[in-house]
């Protein structure tokens, strides 16, 4: 409806508009020419949504992606058509498969040219399908509004996840006379009263129950809830892979990570119990051991599970008791669930006793070969870093003792992707400076994953971002050495390579940069780092033999040659 009264605004303006409109605070782009009307639009906002112009999408896209994970708003990432798209596809697919909020904005062709393979064009429906929640193109500016609020709620809301808008050249330069949208409003669903009695029944006949708890929808007040309920009934908790954050790792109830390199005596227990309550979390390929601790489609457990998107229950696992709500909402309920006559905790307090010690022992590192002992390294900063340091990782299997050696003790302390995907340490870790400039952030990557994304430090000093990247050098892509190794011994190929002299090209960003090839050298270097005021690299030179925090590659490749053997 056309107004007298309303302003015309261009469909670029009208696009910023809203995003103020639903509190954005921060946006990431790599420009382009096919959306120049927005970069005009936020030239007038530079003040309270700032731009942070990235090097590549993949960058941007990451750094949004973060921002969605960690402040829970929509990530917001900006980049040109088809090139600009591809490259940002990386940061979509992450907030897909991590369920994070995130609304990609695309420039594309004009509606002049639409459909002729013009320059660059891209039919993003097609492209994005399989992995966002929801593409569309804005073919008109006087629909903004609509559209807009419309991606903030479809990111949010339900399973939280990326939104792709396509946005036609010609239709920023539109001008529209219509009022601007309400803000969004996060919907989730909650418990029933009876399911969370249903949960009080299932916890009184379980002898050896296990709390699975994941996913980045948490805050202060449902992890409290969660803590009680899991003290109130004596209840080990584990969280999922990549989601340690959702519960305090030092917590006593606290047993272990569920994900790659879990700790073995953990994963028997995962089979072991009799009522598995997953909240959160997806219950994907890598928190289930391949699909192995809990099985497919009937598993071993009683499996109640509650995740916020209906669609994922049933989908791999039948849960005896599967609950449509939001981990807020689900964490809320509990505080209504008291514990029964029977007394539950003292059933299963050895089952709990044997957990807590399995932890204990698991956090113990073996001799590392070599004069740099990483796990101790990650041991330090355990001991150190303040509770509200945030800790990002890439891909590799420098992650893994990240995983395994840091306690997570605050909300939104970690930022790592269960996609898997590499280049994602550097610019997540970015992203966490910016929206919190006082707090440490570690990112934590290897010699292959820092040079996916590692000219994002340029980004870092461009706006003053101070992440300390640790990065792990092996002089090799560790990971596929290590499965290469596992199915192929001694057949080494593809996987060494030939690195740059990190330390001096982080000197060239201007960063402050040093080598650690010792483990005593690292405290000193950690906190010259710390107090450099600009962002910082540490090169920690490892041995190539210190493929995991476990086994050497020697010991992989004679059990692999011993197999063939046998
Ligand atoms: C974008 C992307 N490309 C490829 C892979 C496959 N991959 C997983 S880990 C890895 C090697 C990582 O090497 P590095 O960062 O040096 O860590 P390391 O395993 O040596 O500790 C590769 C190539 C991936 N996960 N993501
Ligand atoms: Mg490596």
């Amino acid at each position: 409806m056309a107004s007298t009264d309303i302003a015309p605004r261009s469909g670029g303006r009208l696009l910023v508009d809203q995003l103020l409109v639903h509190g954005a605070r921060r946006a990431f782009c790599v420009p382009g020419e096919s959306f120049l009307a927005v970069l005009d639009a936020l030239y007038d906002v530079r003040d309270t949504l700032p731009l942070v112009v990235c090097r590549q999408e993949g960058g941007a896209a990451n750094m949004a992606e973060a921002w969605g994970k960690l402040t829970g708003e929509p990530g917001l990432c900006f980049v040109t058509r088809g090139p600009g798209a591809t490259n940002a596809s990386i940061g979509v697919h992450t907030a897909f498969q991590d369920s994070t909020p995130l609304i990609l904005f695309i420039g594309q062709v004009g509606s002049d040219f639409v459909e002729r393979e013009a320059f660059q064009e891209v039919d993003y429906r097609r492209m994005f399908g399989p992995m966002a929640k929801w593409v569309a193109s804005i073919d008109r500016a006087d629909r903004i509004p609509e559209f807009v609020q419309h991606a903030f709620h479809v990111a949010t809301s339900g399973r939280p996840g990326p939104v792709v808008l396509a946005l036609p050249e010609d239709m920023l330069t539109q001008v529209a006379q219509v009022p601007d949208a309400r803000r969004y409003v996060r919907v989730q669903a909650a418990p029933s009263a009876a399911q969370v009695e249903r949960l009080g029944e299932l916890l009184a006949g379980a002898q050896r129950p296990l709390l699975l708890v994941g996913g980045s929808a948490w805050d202060d007040a449902s992890r409290a809830s969660l803590q009680r309920f899991a003290h109130r009934f004596g209840l080990p908790v584990t969280c999922a892979w990549r989601f340690q954050d959702a519960y305090d790792n030092a917590d006593a109830h606290y047993v272990g990570e569920v994900g790659i390199g879990i700790n073995p005596k953990l994963a028997q227990r995962v089979c072991d119990a009799d009522l598995l309550v997953a909240v959160g979390v997806r219950l994907g390929e890598m928190t289930t051991g391949g699909y192995t601790l809990v099985q497919s489609p009937t598993p071993a457990q009683r499996l109640v599970h509650v995740f916020p998107g209906p669609d994922e229950l049933g989908r791999v696992f039948h849960a005896v008791l599967p609950i449509a709500a939001g981990a807020r909402e689900f964490a809320a309920a509990l505080e209504l669930l008291s514990v029964g006559p029977a007394a539950q905790a003292a059933r299963w307090a050895g089952w709990l006793r044997d957990a807590q010690a399995d932890y204990a022992a698991w956090r113990v590192p073996r001799a590392q070969p070599g004069t740099l002992s990483y796990p101790e390294c990650v041991l330090h900063l355990d001991a150190t870093l303040p509770p509200e340091a945030i800790v990002t990782n890439g891909a590799g299997n420098f992650a893994t003792p990240v995983h395994r050696f840091h306690r997570h003790r605050r909300h939104k302390t970690q930022l790592a992707p269960t996609s898997g995907a590499m280049g994602y340490a550097v610019p997540a870790a970015v992203a966490a400076s910016l929206a919190h400039p006082g707090r440490v952030v570690v990112a934590v990557t290897g010699d292959g994953d820092f040079l996916m994304t590692g000219q994002e430090l340029a980004t870092a000093v461009q706006y003053g971002a101070t992440p300390i990247v640790l990065l792990v050098n092996n002089g090799m892509y560790g990971t596929i050495r290590m499965h290469q190794e596992r199915e192929y011994p001694a057949r080494v190929y593809g996987t060494a390579l030939r690195n740059p002299d990190f330390v001096r090209l982080a000197q060239a960003y201007g960063c402050h940069a040093e080598r650690v090839t010792e483990t005593a050298q690292f405290p000193a270097a950690f906190e010259r780092a710390r107090a450099a005021g600009v962002a910082a690299l540490i090169e920690l030179v490892i041995d190539p033999q210190a493929i995991t925090a476990g086994q050497t590659i020697d010991e992989i490749r004679a059990r692999a040659l011993a197999a063939r053997a046998g």
